[in-house]
């Protein structure tokens, strides 16, 4: 256990999936509980830190300050994302429930993580924007058959304007970076 402010492991992790899926609305919920309705694309990459306490596998607490890089999406920015992978320990993958486009591009971005890192590394799937239930068109069902078939950690349904798991996301992914 850490003393105040300290922490027991540092890790960076990453947001990735489609331009407009919320990445950086999810994490801007995670780090002040605000949600803006308005799109700013990132361009490049946005970087945040915040620490996590987690029980570890053998029930320790302990502290894990999270370098979050949050990472462009819009496909303009392929030709640069694949640098700010290195080093990454984890990542949390969006998509827009309610935007099939950003469904069909998950392969794409489990393919650039690890051609990026040269390894697999833990992916917790989150379907995002669950708030707008009237728009939905990816099923819960849907999306626990695709972590079943590309062997993903985890899988959630969040919502950065609820904060519905948005803390429980970045838990499990913390956690998953000690393993
Ligand atoms: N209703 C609803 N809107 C959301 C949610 N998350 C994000 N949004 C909205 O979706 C839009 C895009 O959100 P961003 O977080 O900027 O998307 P991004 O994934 O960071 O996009 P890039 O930076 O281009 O990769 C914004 O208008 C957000 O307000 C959510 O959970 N529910
Ligand atoms: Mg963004």
């Amino acid at each position: 256990m850490s003393s105040s402010g300290g922490f027991d492991y540092m890790r960076k992790v990453v947001m990735i999936g489609a331009g407009g899926s919320g990445k950086t609305a999810l994490v801007n919920r995670f780090l002040t509980h605000k949600f803006s309705e308005e799109y700013i694309v990132t361009i490049g990459s946005q970087f945040a830190v915040k620490t996590v306490e987690v029980e570890t596998a053998n029930g320790r607490n302990v502290v894990v300050k999270l370098l979050v890089w949050d990472l462009a999406g819009q496909q303009r920015f392929d030709f640069i994302r694949g640098s700010y992978y290195r080093g990454s320990k984890g990542a949390l993958l969006l998509f827009d429930c309610t935007r099939k486009s950003t469904w069909i591009e998950l392969p794409k971005w489990i393919q650039e993580t690890e051609t990026s890192l040269g390894e697999r590394i833990p992916i917790i799937l989150l379907a995002n924007k669950v708030d707008l239930v009237e728009n939905r068109i990816i099923t819960t069902e849907m999306a626990l058959d695709f972590v079943k078939e590309n062997n993903l950690s985890g899988y959630l349904e969040t919502s950065a304007l609820s904060g519905q798991n948005v803390e429980q996301a970045f838990y499990l992914l913390a956690k998953y970076t000690l393993q």
